[in-house]
């Protein structure tokens, strides 16, 4: 493998895969073509999960959805990279990397539809529940890999957020005390330029996040984030790294949302279709499967198999969504803490007195 020096200069952007499908050879990862085949599996598991959702939500069966099209070669590439003992603490549109990770899609959209189960994952999944108040789970992520540190645990751990929480005094927060603390953390931006309606030129006069990093005594990188070659290749090195008592890293995925923020948005009312055309140019999904077939390690007969395979995983999901019994309404309590301390126990019982009468 030649040495990469893409830590160099953060505004540099760590590029592999470009939007034809082409690859700098001299920067490919050392994966297998299964892996290969499996990082496409994933972002076509991930879309196909996302075009599902927005239909549920359409159609009354769920509440809202933050939509991540656009962001599976950021989310699969990333979650590659991770090992059984990293922990993920992650935003509101992680829902690619948290199905990979091994929490049932079911999980994902009961959240969706304000069902506190979808808060709960199962046992060794290492993740936190999504965190809504922009850029405060930084903080845990920096505060998690602390712990692992102190007790000489293995694993590191990554913390999610957007662009628009870089601009989060929390984000600044954490990225200082990961410097000084040396944590094993990785902070993964997901740069999708748009805060809702705010354009990422509203968000920090600086050219890139990636290089806010050198403040803080970090190394940083941007990839592009709709290059799931670089930002495996990316990722797999500030975890190793991190694993390893290197310290924390931030990595800026440089990717764009192509849906509305949420479903209560309408983004042409902000953004101009020429620029979703650009980026469904840049689509990730298409280079990788452009690759692939250039490798010949993939072809129509594959893709119609994926698809059939992948529709029906994800309609097993709605179903075991839907066949959930209706939730119990001191849920919202009883996940909060171990021991509910008294002053919500009052709370609970009396919305279950309420909600009973
Ligand atoms: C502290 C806080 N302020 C405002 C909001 C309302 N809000 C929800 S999402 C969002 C934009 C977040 O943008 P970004 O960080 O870029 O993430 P993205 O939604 O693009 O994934 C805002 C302002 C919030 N949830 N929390």
């Amino acid at each position: 493998m030649p040495k990469r020096t893409i830590y160099k200069a953060a505004t540099e952007r760590l590029e592999i895969l470009d939007k034809d499908g082409r690859v700098d050879k001299k920067l490919m990862p050392e994966l297998t073509n299964d892996q290969l085949r499996k990082l496409y599996r994933d972002m076509i598991l991930i879309r196909r999960f996302d075009e599902k959702a927005l239909k549920l939500q359409r159609q009354g069966r769920m509440g809202t959805y933050g939509s991540l099209k656009g962001q599976e070669a950021a989310q699969a590439g990333l979650a590659m990279a991770m090992e059984p003992e990293d922990w993920m603490v992650p935003s509101f549109r992680e829902h690619g990397v948290m199905q990979l990770r091994g929490i049932p899609a079911h999980l994902v959209h009961a959240y969706w539809k304000g069902d506190e189960r979808g808060n709960c994952f199962p046992e060794g999944t290492r993740c936190l529940p999504p965190s809504v108040p922009v850029g405060s789970q930084l903080i845990h992520a920096v505060g998690i890999g602390l712990a692992l540190k102190t007790r000489k645990e293995k694993g590191a751990v990554v913390g999610f957020a957007g662009d628009g929480a870089s601009s989060e005094g929390d984000f600044h927060e954490a990225l200082n005390f990961a410097g000084v603390f040396q944590t094993p953390t990785v902070i993964f931006i997901q740069n999708n330029q748009w805060a809702i309606s705010v354009p990422f030129k509203k968000q920090t006069a600086a050219a890139s996040i990636a290089q806010r990093a050198h403040g803080y005594g970090l190394p940083g990188v941007q990839v592009d984030g709709n290059d799931a070659l670089a930002v495996y290749a990316a990722s797999k090195e500030a975890l190793d790294r991190a694993r390893s008592g290197g310290g924390p890293t931030l990595i800026e995925a440089l990717t764009y949302r192509m849906e509305n923020h949420t479903t209560a948005d309408d983004a042409f009312k902000y953004r101009s279709k020429e620029e979703l055309d650009y980026w469904t140019e840049r689509d990730p999904i298409t280079r990788m499967k452009a690759f692939l077939t250039a490798k010949r390690l993939w072809n129509e007969k594959k893709e119609k198999a994926l698809l059939s395979d992948i529709a029906a995983e994800v309609d097993a999901e709605v179903e075991k969504l839907e066949a959930m019994p209706a939730p119990d309404p001191a849920d919202v309590f009883n996940y909060m803490y171990r021991d509910i301390p008294w002053n919500l126990r009052e709370q609970r019982d009396a919305l279950v007195e309420e909600v009973g009468r």
